[in-house]
């Protein structure tokens, strides 16, 4: 009697579970070590020993119905909540293809390797220099000892080792004079450091390309002919240039060179101040002395150097009017180059 009630009422209770948990609560009410189906075992004992067979038979009946049925409201439980779940997302559609947007090179990355490409074409290679650097490489090792007033030109990062940010692309003058010991055709770019106060053409980081050439009756004539060439392809048309008398202590003579204004054509604008020139990179043959400081031979060899001002010339490429521009991350600066690779 007491076993068909409780097989009536977990049918109801069991057919009222609407979730997993709440099958959970009708099985441990049953099943649990306290349950229902265990209070039904204990009192096998009571019976006459003819009773108690068939009673267990039932007992074990009920359990193995209760089990099943469990089992089975589980397994549909769970298949609802899969399809329930599948309905509530059918509106993403994983069939759809992911927007990752790109990034683009940098407007400095895409002009350097524009220039490499036309230096290498030339014979040139292209070297490494280094950020952190000692205090003879970026001074004493391009003629410029202790205390001589063209430090002060460059106010420097000193780091507490006594080495530099480097303040110029020259410092790599002498590694790399070393490295070729004699003939040599290379340009070195790379980042510098000064302490400056920053304004729309001036900042404390810069970029700037070097270049060497060293080799037996190298003239000013030859520098003039390999900048033109350099800049009259960057620019797609024929620059003209011209030199000024410069100084710095590496080379002798040293010069600026100027290149006639790409916006103007040398008329005068607002970008050349009306001059119809833009100046555009410090050169010169090198100082003997510099040659002699790297072990060559200073009376069979000699070369020209020069350091352009790499930033400046990406903003002439560019039509930017402010250089810290190219330091700033700003996305909506550089999306504007996604294009151009
Ligand atoms: C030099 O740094 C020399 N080492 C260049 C050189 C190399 C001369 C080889 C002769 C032979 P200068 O300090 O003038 O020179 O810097 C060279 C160029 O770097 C400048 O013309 C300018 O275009 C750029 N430059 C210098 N300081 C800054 C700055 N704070 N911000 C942006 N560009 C700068």
């Amino acid at each position: 009697m007491e076993i068909e009630k409780t097989k009536n009422q977990f049918e109801s209770e069991v057919e009222n579970a609407k979730d997993l948990s709440q099958l959970d609560n009708v099985r441990v009410k049953y099943l649990g070590k306290k349950g229902l189906v265990t209070d039904l075992m204990s009192h096998i004992k009571e019976l006459a020993i003819e009773e108690k067979k068939i009673f267990g038979q039932k007992i074990n009946a009920l359990k193995n119905m209760i089990e099943n049925k469990i089992e089975q409201t589980k397994q549909k439980l769970e298949k609802e909540n899969i399809e329930k779940k599948l309905k509530s997302e059918k509106k993403i559609d994983i069939t759809l293809p992911v927007s990752i947007e790109s990034g683009s090179l940098h407007p400095r990355t895409i002009l350097q390797k524009e220039i490499e490409d036309i230096f290498v074409g030339m014979g040139f290679t292209v070297e490494d220099g280094y950020e952190v650097e000692t205090e003879y490489n970026n001074f004493d090792a391009v003629n410029v000892p202790k205390n001589h007033p063209a430090r002060d030109m460059q106010d420097t990062f000193w780091l507490s080792n006594n080495q530099v940010l480097k303040t110029q692309t020259s410092a790599a003058q002498n590694r790399i004079l070393r490295k070729y010991n004699g003939p040599l055709k290379a340009i070195f770019p790379g980042r510098c450091f000064r302490n400056e106060a920053v304004d729309h053409s001036h900042e404390n980081t810069f970029f700037q390309i070097e270049g060497l050439l060293v080799d037996e009756e190298v003239s000013v004539g030859n520098l003039i002919f390999f900048m033109k060439k350099m800049l009259s392809e960057l620019f797609k048309k024929d620059i003209n240039i011209r030199l000024r008398p410069g100084f710095f202590p590496f080379v002798e003579p040293g010069f600026e060179m100027d290149a006639q204004c790409t916006f103007c054509e040398g008329k005068g604008c607002q970008v050349c101040k009306h001059s119809g020139w833009l100046e555009l990179c410090p050169c010169g043959m090198i100082h003997p002395q510099v040659l002699k400081l790297a072990g060559i031979d200073s009376e069979k060899y000699c070369g020209f150097a020069f350091g352009l001002g790499f930033d400046r010339l990406v903003m002439l490429q560019y039509g930017l009017d402010d250089i810290r521009m190219l330091n700033s991350g700003n996305l909506r600066f550089l999306k504007q180059f996604k294009t151009k690779f």
